[in-house]
């Protein structure tokens, strides 16, 4: 298994693991303009339905810090911000993504994730619960936009697990996860880290368990902008996750049942 390819990545880690990571797909400047980017999105506050943070100790109350509150992820950026868009339908992200999927792939949505020094992770899941793609699965494409370790809350994953169907969810450790679906590893199969650079790419199949823990630093961010993708085979699609070509035109899937928007979120803490 190749997480460390020092001599470029191997597409058969896809097919055999469940994922590949691309070195330095996007250089440093193009990961510094996408963080000023989201500086400045946070910075301009809520944006409806994309980004909702919560004011901490909400009616003069003194509750624990949530660093989430602050910095939720930022949901479907690219239908609210231009370089974002462009993000997801990169000719280099879309070039890879038809080499693994073997066919022309459609974008299906976006996400930022902060992840600020203190915030929770998101437990171990399939995508493919929340998607519901069908036939098959979805992929991700998860930039990397901080060096990204065990410490601030990288990403893990369990290989093996995209051959498997989808898992039917404990809750989530609050403490840990903001969001409620927990996949225990499967007896028999490890959970493998995947410790990033900026500009690195991990892709993914959508139905391949992974997740990752908090971000225990003390300083340092743990950004993440991720893609997620289905091939033009798709039938089916959950209605929270409209489609384009990677040309940028919408194309409509009728839905399929069951799906959600990606991960359930734990309500915040009541006030105390
Ligand atoms: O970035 C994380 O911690 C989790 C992201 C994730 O699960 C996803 O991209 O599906």
């Amino acid at each position: 298994m190749t997480v460390t390819d020092m001599d470029g990545p191997r597409w058969s880690d896809f097919e055999e693991n469940g994922f590949v990571v691309v070195r330095g797909l996007f250089s440093g400047a193009e990961i510094d303009e996408m963080c000023a980017e989201f500086a400045a999105l946070h910075a301009a506050g809520p944006v409806p339905g994309h980004f909702e943070p919560r004011a901490t100790g909400a009616a003069g109350t003194a509750g624990p810090v949530d660093p989430l509150d602050a910095h939720p992820r930022v949901m479907h950026p690219h239908r609210i911000n231009e370089l974002s868009l462009r993000r997801l339908l990169d000719p280099r992200l879309r070039r890879i993504l038809e080499t693994l999927l073997g066919e022309e792939v459609l974008a299906a949505q976006s996400m930022f994730y902060f992840k600020p020094p203190g915030a929770r992770g998101q437990a171990l899941h399939q995508d493919n619960f929340y998607l519901r793609v069908e036939p098959g699965t979805c992929v991700a494409a998860w930039i990397a936009c901080d060096a990204i370790d065990r410490e601030n809350g990288g990403l893990e994953v369990v290989p093996g697990t995209h051959r498997m169907d989808l898992f039917c969810p404990e809750e989530a450790d609050a403490e840990l996860s903001f969001v409620r679906e927990y996949v225990p590893p499967p007896p028999g199969l490890a959970v493998v880290p995947v410790d990033m650079a900026p500009g690195d790419v991990l892709f993914f199949n959508g139905s391949l368990v992974h997740g990752s823990g908090p971000n225990r630093s003390a300083d340092r961010f743990r950004r993440s902008f991720i893609g997620h993708y289905v091939g033009r085979s798709t039938h089916h699609i959950g209605r929270h996750y409209p489609t384009l070509t990677m040309g940028g035109e919408p194309v409509a899937l009728p839905e399929s049942e069951g799906a959600g928007p990606c991960g359930t979120e734990f309500a915040p803490a009541a006030p105390h």
